[in-house]
């Protein structure tokens, strides 16, 4: 491969980048304008620009590629070829008829896929192309630009958890140029004072910390959990898929002292009564400090659900602290539940879940208004007034071919806002179950306080 000061230079040749004074879209005036398209032109440069970008990148991890439009496409069909790894291609606006898919090709849901961009600035376009791609269930695996213009768009994406590699920066063309006696010291001097001057300016979103949340939190099954939360120092809700009480019993007093909650499916169980599974079940939640969550998923009308949260075998009313509902049946529905804090199904972890932005906002905004509902389970950012708890999470695996998805505790954090994370077989099904919550615990606290920096 040549080397990246002689590419640079060939590329320059085709005048990629141009000296003098420039009103960008943003209105700003730039003593450089940087236009990457002309690299296409040439079937040399476009293959060795493929091969200087894949050798930025763990290509190893990525199982498609996608550029984003207009520029980045060539760039990426390039990369693909070479690499034989398949394409993919985003849409700039979803088709009004036919499929309306806004990415089009063969992928599937829980693919990773390499992103390819141009010219990196605010890091705008990047931001409106990923959440459309992963919105299809294709996870972004890493970022590759081919030049960053140091205005803070690199920063910004990292700082939301992806990895981004960037073939030149501004610093290290002008740099190059001024070597080459093709741009004066005057004209260094300029673009550096713009650099230095100009960056676009971006916030850190910065979450809510739990004793915050404590503070506004109205239901006492919430303001319950977050002071659990802030004693133990933990964020981790042990999911107990279990189907006999000896075992869910052995389980919660292991992995009692670091969760925050317990998550139940009380109707797996195979030897269910109160005597034996509830009122030591109560006994360990009350030593270890933890909440029982029900996972009940009720998704019927209020009357009906009225009845399967207090009668039956289970009676889930008299000893459950949370139960999740789902709200397909609309908000009133949730009235029922008396002073257990509901948890709002939002958003299901599992492919092609059919909880859709559409559904997602309505329930949402019936979460947000109901007193009995004190927030939600969710795979997107939920407002601030919702706690949000999140499952699919587990350390070592992307899935478990049945259509469950994962995510690691970092990227629930920094990536969805989550405030409670949920993990079933990474903890119960590990040798440990003990180790496992401790590490579990310890990674989830360390990318809470990491998002709330
Ligand atoms: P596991 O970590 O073993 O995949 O378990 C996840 C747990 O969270 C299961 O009990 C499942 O029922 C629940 N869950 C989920 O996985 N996705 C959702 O969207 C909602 C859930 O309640």
């Amino acid at each position: 491969m040549q080397n990246k000061r002689d590419f640079f230079l060939e590329c320059y040749d085709l005048g990629i980048i141009k000296f003098g004074q420039f009103t960008l879209k943003s209105g700003i005036q730039s003593p450089f304008y940087v236009d990457l398209r002309p690299l296409a032109s040439d079937p040399k440069i476009l293959k060795s620009l493929a091969e200087h970008l894949l050798s930025l990148t763990e290509i190893q991890n990525s199982e498609l590629i996608c550029g984003v439009p207009y520029a980045a496409l060539p760039m990426a069909t390039a990369m693909s070829l070479q690499a034989d790894i398949p394409l993919i291609i985003k849409r700039k606006e979803a088709k009004a008829y036919g499929t309306k898919k806004l990415i089009e090709g063969i992928y599937k849901a829980g693919q990773k896929c390499l992103v390819v961009e141009d010219v990196i600035t605010s890091g705008k376009s990047l931001l409106e192309t990923i959440p459309k791609i992963e919105s299809e269930g294709v996870k972004v695996s890493e970022i590759v630009v081919v030049l960053d213009r140091e205005q803070g768009g690199k920063q910004l994406l990292e700082n939301q958890g992806y990895k981004v590699s960037a073939l030149f920066t501004i610093s290290e063309a002008v740099e190059i140029l001024h070597q080459e006696g093709k741009i004066n010291a005057d004209e260094v001097l300029r673009i550096k004072d713009f650099i230095a001057g100009n960056p676009i300016k971006f916030e850190k979103k910065r979450r809510l910390t739990y004793q915050q949340k404590l503070e506004t939190a109205a239901h006492p099954a919430a303001k319950k959990l977050l002071e659990i939360a802030i004693e133990k120092q933990t964020n981790l809700i042990a999911s107990a898929d279990l189907l006999t009480t000896k075992e869910l019993l052995a389980f919660a007093e292991k992995v009692g002292p670091h969760i925050a909650a317990l998550k139940t499916h009380i109707d797996i169980l195979s030897d269910f009564s109160f005597d034996e599974t509830i009122y030591p079940l109560r006994n360990l939640a009350q030593k270890h400090n933890f909440l029982l969550m029900e996972d009940r998923k009720f998704a019927d009308i209020g009357s009906t659900q009225e009845m399967q949260y207090a009668y039956g075998a289970y009676q889930i009313s008299a000893w459950a602290d949370l139960i999740t509902a789902h709200l397909i049946a609309g908000e009133k529905s949730a009235d029922l539940f008396m002073d257990t804090g509901v948890v709002a199904i939002l958003s299901m972890s599992s492919v092609g879940a059919l909880t859709d932005d559409h559904y997602f906002g309505k329930a949402v905004e019936i979460a947000q208004k109901h007193h009995n509902i004190l927030g939600g389970v969710s795979q997107k950012s939920l407002p601030e007034d919702l706690l949000h708890f999140t499952p699919g999470i587990n350390l070592e695996t992307s899935g478990d071919g049945k259509g469950q998805q994962y995510n690691t505790p970092h990227f629930a954090f920094q990536n969805l806002g989550t405030d409670f994370i949920i993990v079933g077989r990474g903890i119960y099904k590990n040798p440990n179950p003990e180790q496992a919550a401790l590490e579990y615990k310890i990674a989830g606290w360390k990318a809470y306080e990491e998002s709330a920096k």
